[in-house]
């Protein structure tokens, strides 16, 4: 039974899972990421987007993670949409989200070339006027957030692949000191903060993270305020460059922390189980590399579900890219990472002989909320099926899809529809459901009758 109870940690905050038939190990992991990174003194942390910070996506967020990185509510095109008209509301929810779970903040990005608002990259400025709107907006958003912010990317992606200065907006008007200048700005609105440049490529030893190396140890012989250098991380499957601990270890000689700030790894859709295998393979090793340093301060990954990841629209064909399925149900990657941080627990075995049901909540407002729950069938399977549950703190079903359910109290039966009661081995089906709440949205434990 130890693995059952030990899995109910983990289980509960993510899933409501019943077995039909044989009951499969269910090793997942036995304490959070974060109580494990805490442990080694490191950060275990994700990139986030506001309006999904609530139900299963919120719990997740909250208790899995110690740091939270505003994927895009920060940028400059996000918070200054309009010259002088501010939108901090999604920068504030994370913040004040990341305060209420005791997380820290890492925030992204002052100084880019992309995701800029429109006002500043059409209109025509001088040198001097361009520089005065980037002190002012660095002033302004590290200003707002002082000490809420345990680091910021300052400079994001300064660099092209040789190793030279990428040609950008802030490079060809105010030269290479622009990175000087943001990060004296930056440090002069924050004492607190840790002052970042973060790249893309600069993983491994090669030119661009030696121009990264060499940019870092010319500031710092210069005295400007430059504290680490953010390693973004995102890899294709099997494609962990084998100099990482060295390049990272690199960096701590000089005397900057590293971060690794937007860990993914794509592999080429479908998934199936030996990318999945590959996949935590990649992650435990970029984990463990961070965790080999002492200056490594930590791991942030870029979107832990797969629903929300950057990857496929960007890489047509591509994604599966982070720790958790679409349906938040935790990976291999994820106890790949588990494992880099000391934690004992394997990847579970996939079910065998059972079905299963697995209830999610997919989002949630302040009195609704959209539920899932997922039939799949491992070496067994059903010809009809019914769901059923408890609601524990007085939530309601008000519609469902898929299935037709009745409540009665707060017992919920859904039974199939016509069209979808076979699972047939190896398969799933899935139903949906509104539902109201108050107080609190706890997910209930299926069983399959
Ligand atoms: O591109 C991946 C990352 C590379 N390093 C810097 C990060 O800041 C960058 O993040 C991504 C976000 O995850 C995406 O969400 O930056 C992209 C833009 O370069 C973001 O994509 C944008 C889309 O291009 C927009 O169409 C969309 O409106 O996200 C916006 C908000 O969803």
């Amino acid at each position: 039974m130890r693995s059952l109870r030990t899995g109910s940690s983990l289980a509960a905050l993510v899933t409501g899972a019943a077995l039909l038939f044989t009951a499969p190990a269910a090793h997942a992991a036995d304490s959070p990421l974060r109580d494990l990174a805490a442990a080694r003194g490191k950060v275990i942390g994700t990139a986030v987007t506001g309006a999904k910070l609530t139900g299963t996506y919120g719990d997740i967020a909250g208790s899995q993670f110690s740091s939270l990185t505003p994927g895009n509510a920060m940028k400059w095109g996000t918070v200054e949409p309009t010259q002088g008209s501010f939108n901090w509301t999604e920068a504030d929810q994370i913040v004040a989200f990341a305060q209420a779970h005791n997380q820290q903040v890492r925030g992204h990005t002052l100084v880019w070339h992309n995701q800029n608002p429109s006002w500043l990259t059409n209109g025509s400025w001088t040198p001097t006027q361009l520089s005065g709107l980037l002190q002012n907006h660095i002033s302004t958003e590290v200003g707002r957030y002082k000490g809420k912010i345990a680091a910021w990317d300052v400079v994001n992606e300064p660099f092209n692949e040789d190793g030279t200065y990428r040609s950008t907006l802030w490079y060809d008007n105010l030269g290479a000191d622009y990175i000087a200048n943001a990060l004296t700005w930056a440090h002069a609105a924050d004492p607190g903060a840790k002052l970042y440049i973060n790249d893309y490529n600069v993983e491994g030893v090669g030119a661009k993270s030696t121009a990264l190396y060499n940019l870092v140890k010319d500031l710092k012989s210069r005295g400007v305020p430059i504290d680490g250098v953010g390693l973004q991380a995102h890899l294709v499957l099997g494609q962990v460059p084998a100099t990482l601990q060295q390049n990272i270890q690199r960096f701590a000689d000089l005397g900057v922390d590293v971060a690794i700030t937007e860990l993914d790894v794509r592999m080429a859709l479908p998934a199936d189980s030996a990318k999945l295998a590959q996949q935590a393979a990649d992650f435990k090793s970029v984990v463990a590399a961070c965790a080999a340093v002492t200056r490594c301060a930590g791991v942030t990954v870029w979107g832990f579900t797969d629903s929300d990841s950057w990857v496929p629209s960007t890489f047509p064909g591509y994604g599966a890219a982070t720790p958790y399925d679409e349906n938040y149900a935790p990976k291999p990657a994820y106890f790949g990472i588990a494992q880099a941080l000391g934690g004992t627990t394997t990847t579970p075995p996939p079910p065998t002989g059972a079905c299963s049901a697995t209830y999610s909540v997919t989002s949630q407002w302040n009195t609704g909320f959209t539920g899932q729950v997922t039939i799949a069938c491992s070496g067994a399977s059903l010809s009809s099926w019914k769901a059923n549950w408890t609601f524990g703190a007085g939530q309601k079903i008000t519609q469902s899809w898929n299935a037709t359910c009745a409540q009665s109290g707060t017992a919920v039966s859904c039974a199939n529809a016509p069209y979808n009661g076979s699972v047939p081995d190896g398969s799933s089906v899935s139903f949906g459901f509104n539902g109201s709440w108050s107080g609190s949205n706890p997910v209930p434990t299926v069983t399959l009758g």
